[in-house]
């Protein structure tokens, strides 16, 4: 877990006393979660929370998917985290995606407290909209201890990145419910292992589904599209499911807050 969240200057304390802090710190983003989760399932707004190293191609997927949505009249809005820049928030904005930026500075992940805060910056009322997505900052690491009221976990891996990235990074593959394989316009000309890649995710996510996509051509969309609009429907995985690998289940959620109490 990364305790870095980047919301005050802290002392480096003892290291009985970080596991503390570490542990403190994801119960107060647990129980933000809870009540996010809570609004959002009042609102009957789809939330996915949408993980990958960076330039794994979150941005230009939501970019398409976007466009595409807009094309059937359902509307996306996208919350956006990044150590800097409001680059991706225009990117998406030209896009036609309302799109409101976080930018955490020193914070490798988004917390509960962050996306409460750019919720009020979204077009309201939220129950307007047919899908949420928040694109998280670029890391493998220190994102996936972190629930941010989400219904669907989604993580991208691209061709270009190396077919034994899941059992590298296994924490974050394990919690998601969808792994998508990006950029397979890109498989042949960096002599994409599919099989391998399937095996990888399957040894460390024997549950998710798997699809592949492609912002660039647009294959993949389509599924990807009835996936993420509807989080509850099932999906046959493309790969055949391998045996349970043995990690820890995900924490259960701590109890329940005010909203209000999230606010620094
Ligand atoms: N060929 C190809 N390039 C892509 C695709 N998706 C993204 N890219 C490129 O990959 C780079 C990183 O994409 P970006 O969306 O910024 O990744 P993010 O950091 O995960 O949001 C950019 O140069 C994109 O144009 C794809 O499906 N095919
Ligand atoms: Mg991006």
């Amino acid at each position: 877990m990364c305790l870095d969240s980047g919301s005050s200057a802290l002392p480096a304390p003892a290291p009985a006393r970080l596991v503390a802090l570490g542990q403190a710190l994801l119960e107060r983003n647990d129980r933000g979660a809870a009540l996010l989760r809570q609004r959002f399932r009042r609102d009957g707004l789809p939330v996915v929370n949408l993980l990958s190293s960076p330039g794994a191609g979150k941005t230009a997927l939501l970019e398409r998917l976007g466009r595409e949505l807009a094309g059937r009249g359902r509307r996306l809005a996208v919350i956006v985290g990044d150590l800097a820049t409001d680059h991706d928030a225009r990117r998406l904005a030209a896009a036609g995606v309302a799109a409101v930026p976080i930018s955490t500075g020193q914070s490798c992940h988004l917390e509960t407290a962050m996306v409460a805060r750019a919720l009020s910056q979204l077009p309201q009322p939220l129950s307007d909209l047919d899908l949420l997505v928040i694109e998280n900052v670029g890391n493998l690491v220190c994102p996936a201890a972190y629930d941010l009221g989400e219904q669907l976990r989604v993580v991208l891996l691209s061709v270009t990145e190396g077919e034994d990235k899941p059992l590298k990074y296994p924490a974050i593959f394990h919690s998601a419910d969808l792994v998508v394989i990006s950029k397979v316009d890109l498989a042949d000309a960096v002599a994409f292992e599919r099989q391998r890649a399937h095996e990888a995710i399957a040894a460390v996510a024997p549950r998710a589904a798997v699809l592949e996509v492609s912002a660039r051509s647009g294959s993949g969309l389509e599924a990807l599209a009835a996936r993420l609009l509807t989080p509850s429907a099932p999906l046959d995985p493309l790969a055949p499911l391998a045996p349970l690998a043995p990690l820890a289940p995900l924490a259960p959620l701590a109890p329940l807050a005010s909203l209000a109490s999230l606010q620094p």
